[in-house]
């Protein structure tokens, strides 16, 4: 018993991990052990040897029993030790940095033009990129075969061949969103829409998808003089300069009448471009009184109403805002471009705030 007693009281203090230990536990105490074995041979044997026998393998087996129960408390303790020294955080380092987007400035400038013209009681409508003909061309007064057409480089869908319906087109102008606004509640009515157009022309100035923002207001006296007071408003919140000035030169689209270009006042110094002083002009936006058959086609009465309506490119204003000398990179994907260019997710424009960064 003695010999027993050794092997396992060793073989516990010598084991390495808590499974090896519970082997240990089976082979001396468990229903087969060899502790267990010897007590089931008490029964062979005489009573006075069993006196004897009978509470030292009691012992015996109580002492395993301890033995195994200190080394499993010491093993945890162990194991604890070992995470608490391998585990341990500084966490008074600081954090990683995350990666962070950037806000694309045509999305910068689309909200801040939104919030310019909120703050002037239009709303932002949007309508569909795939247009049909008839919101795209006829309902803006430009009918089939007129030569106006042709200017616009329109990129048309397919039709099944037999079909001979018109075909649709993406959007050239963000035009007939306000076709479909002014079906939609009638007048009066002020509205921007600002959104992709598509156009087949490619160069250092034009790409074949940009974007543009539209606005029109319609009323019972809307006239001209409203259109300069809303643009000059426009420019001035928009490129923050008070008083900046504008001119309203004499032209022709075929959805206003009368119309007007209309160009904010700039200056060159060493080549670059200052906005708001010195005595040049820059050209920004067309605009005019909406044509009435334009009026009609949106199911508004001429005879009742009228009103403005203007549009110029997003893209262009924003180069001129920030300073962008390119506009190809604007839709190159190029993340030094956006990193920067772009703008911190939390520097949305609000008129209280200022719109500058
Ligand atoms: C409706 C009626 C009239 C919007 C207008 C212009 C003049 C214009 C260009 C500026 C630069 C397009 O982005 S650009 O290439 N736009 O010159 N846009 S009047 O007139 C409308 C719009 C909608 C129902």
């Amino acid at each position: 018993m003695d010999a027993l007693r050794q092997k396992y009281i060793d073989a516990i203090a010598n084991v390495a991990d808590e499974s090896a230990l519970e082997d240990l536990r089976v082979a001396a105490v468990g229903k087969k052990g060899e502790v267990s074995l010897k007590m089931r041979e008490l029964g062979k044997m005489t009573p006075e040897e069993r006196q004897v026998a009978g509470p030292k393998l009691n012992a015996l087996k109580d002492e395993i029993n301890s033995a195994i129960a200190a080394k499993k408390a010491a093993l945890a303790d162990a194991a604890l030790d070992e995470r608490l020294r391998s585990e341990w955080l500084d966490v008074t380092l600081p954090a990683r940095t995350r990666p962070r987007g950037t806000i694309h400035p045509v999305s910068q400038v689309t909200e801040e033009v939104s919030a310019i013209f909120a703050d002037m009681g239009f709303k932002v409508a949007e309508g569909p990129q795939i247009e049909n003909d008839w919101y795209n061309f006829d309902a803006l007064n430009i009918p089939p075969h007129h030569p106006a057409r042709q200017e616009f480089d329109t990129f048309y869908m397919n039709r099944a061949e037999g079909d001979d319906r018109p075909p649709h087109v993406l959007r050239t102008h963000t035009s007939p969103v306000q076709i479909r606004a002014m079906e939609k509640t009638g007048a009066p009515i002020r509205v921007i829409a600002p959104g992709r157009v598509y156009r087949s022309d490619y160069d250092q100035t034009h790409t074949p998808m940009f974007h543009q923002v539209e606005g029109m207001a319609i009323g019972k006296d809307i006239s001209m003089a409203n259109l300069k007071w809303v643009l000059e408003e426009f420019f001035a919140a928009f490129f923050e300069i008070d008083g900046i000035k504008t001119r309203f030169r004499a032209s022709h689209f075929p959805f206003t009448e009368p119309s007007a270009e209309v160009d904010i006042q700039c200056s060159w110094v060493d080549g670059q471009l200052r906005i708001g002083e010195g005595d040049g002009w820059m050209e920004v936006l067309g605009s005019g009184m909406m044509h009435p058959k334009v009026l009609q086609a949106g199911g508004i009465d001429p005879d009742k109403w009228q009103g403005f309506a203007f549009g110029m490119g997003i893209d262009r204003i924003a180069m001129l805002k920030y300073g962008i000398p390119d506009l190809r990179a604007f839709f190159d994907s190029d993340l030094r471009w956006l990193r920067h260019y772009g703008f911190g997710a939390l520097d949305m424009p609000t008129l209280h705030g200022g719109l500058s960064r």
